[in-house]
């Protein structure tokens, strides 16, 4: 299970859940959204995004939960092992209360896969903030996204 709000698709998950589906036979990519926060794409408009950017990757599907625990999550779709990529020390910082608290909740462990370190400074939140005042995100997300993201962003 690869999870995240994915509010866009960044290469740098698309980098992560590539090196997920070298590791195991069926990855799912969950878009896991917080219903009470809105994003600037809907859940499916990132499923469709994301679906664009991994192309058929064999053994990888990408489904859409909201409001849910992940740990619930994994146990409906049968995923007994949550994988995250990692940026760096703060990213870390921040994921290994989760991953301890899902190992906690039900026994679901994770794996981090370091990320590749010339996309370390990707993030979903950045890479809106460079596009929102008109700078170009070209090489952090895919044409696609990009250009979606440009229309939207500068329309409002
Ligand atoms: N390089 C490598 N990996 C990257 C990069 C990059 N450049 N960018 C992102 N990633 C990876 C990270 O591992 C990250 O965890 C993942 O992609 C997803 O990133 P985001 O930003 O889309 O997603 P987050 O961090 O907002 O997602 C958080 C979750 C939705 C996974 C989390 O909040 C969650 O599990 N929520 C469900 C509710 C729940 O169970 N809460 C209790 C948890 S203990």
């Amino acid at each position: 299970m690869c999870p995240g709000s994915y509010d866009p698709v960044t290469l740098g998950h698309v980098d992560a859940i590539r090196r997920a589906s070298t590791l195991f036979d069926e990855v799912v990519v969950a878009v896991l959204h917080n219903p009470a926060k809105q994003g600037v794409f809907t859940p499916d408009e990132r499923r469709a995004l994301i679906e664009d950017a991994l192309g058929d990757l064999p053994g990888v599907s990408v489904e859409v939960f909201g409001g849910r625990l992940l740990v619930d999550v994994c146990r409906e779709v049968g995923a007994d092992v949550v994988v995250k990529g990692l940026r760096s020390d703060t990213d870390f910082a921040y994921e290994l209360p989760m991953a301890l608290m899902n190992r906690h909740l039900t026994g679901l462990e994770t794996v981090f896969l370091p990320g590749e370190p010339g996309l370390a400074h990707v993030s979903s939140s950045l890479v809106k903030e460079v596009a929102r005042y008109g700078g170009d995100v070209s090489g952090l997300v895919t044409d696609r996204v990009r250009d979606e993201l440009t229309a939207r962003l500068t329309r409002s």
